[in-house]
């Protein structure tokens, strides 16, 4: 379903086999150096979901190739499954042409137990205009796609499951988007997954 121009959402893209794989992966990528942490906005706050970046790290600075807010240790390498996986994702949505150019080569990881939410903002660290894709695992939530003017009004609420794919290319690329809530204990039991994983993968649009 296209729910703007450019964004599109796929309920159950990755079927149960594919589930599992992906959060066995993350469960991998979570571990120590670089693992899964909290992390700090620009704006001082903190993130209620914690993160887990490979490829490049979008904090404190344009992608850079360290964790400096963490352990220091090098961010964990973009596999190129991954890379295939998005193509796949946006051949899927938004057509061949959309998927040939789009070199994926970063993943951002956010993990919501607890109370965690994203409040309402702007993907803008990435220099590149390729689509953004988002798969989810885990717990349901309600995410949260605003306009490209202002954090406010209009928006449109969408519940987002285990399995669901979501594209955001084009104008929608820029939108204000956030995440106000996760329904706990809402998971598929099969899944093994207490909380809500959510992976995106980007083109940064820095030089390798
Ligand atoms: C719309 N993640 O990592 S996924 C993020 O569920 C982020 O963890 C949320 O926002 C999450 O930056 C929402 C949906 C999403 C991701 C990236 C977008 C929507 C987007 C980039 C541009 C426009
Ligand atoms: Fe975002």
């Amino acid at each position: 379903t296209e729910i703007a121009p450019g964004a599109v959402h796929v309920p159950d893209w990755l079927d149960a086999v594919r589930q599992r794989e992906l959060l066995s992966a993350c469960r991998e990528w979570a571990r120590p150096p670089a693992g899964l942490r909290t992390v700090r906005t620009p704006g001082g706050g903190t993130m209620t979901a914690r993160q887990v970046c490979l490829g490049r790290h979008w904090y404190p600075y344009a992608y850079a190739r360290t964790v400096v807010d963490g352990d220091g240790a090098p961010v964990k390498p973009f596999p190129a499954w991954l890379g295939e996986l998005g193509r796949r994702a946006v051949a899927d949505t938004l057509g061949a042409e959309a998927a040939a150019g789009a070199a994926y080569d970063i993943a951002l990881i956010n993990f919501y137990d607890g109370d965690a939410r994203m409040g309402m903002h702007r993907d803008s660290d990435e220099k590149s205009a390729a689509p953004v894709v988002s798969l989810s695992l885990g717990d349901t939530c309600v995410f949260r796609f605003g306009n490209t003017e202002t954090r406010a009004r209009p928006y449109t609420d969408v519940e987002l499951r285990s399995g669901d794919l979501f594209v955001f290319g084009g104008p929608s690329r820029m939108a204000y988007h956030g995440v106000p809530r996760v329904h706990a204990g809402t998971a598929p039991p099969w899944l093994g997954l207490i909380g809500r994983l959510n992976i995106t993968l980007r083109v940064s649009g820095f030089p390798a």
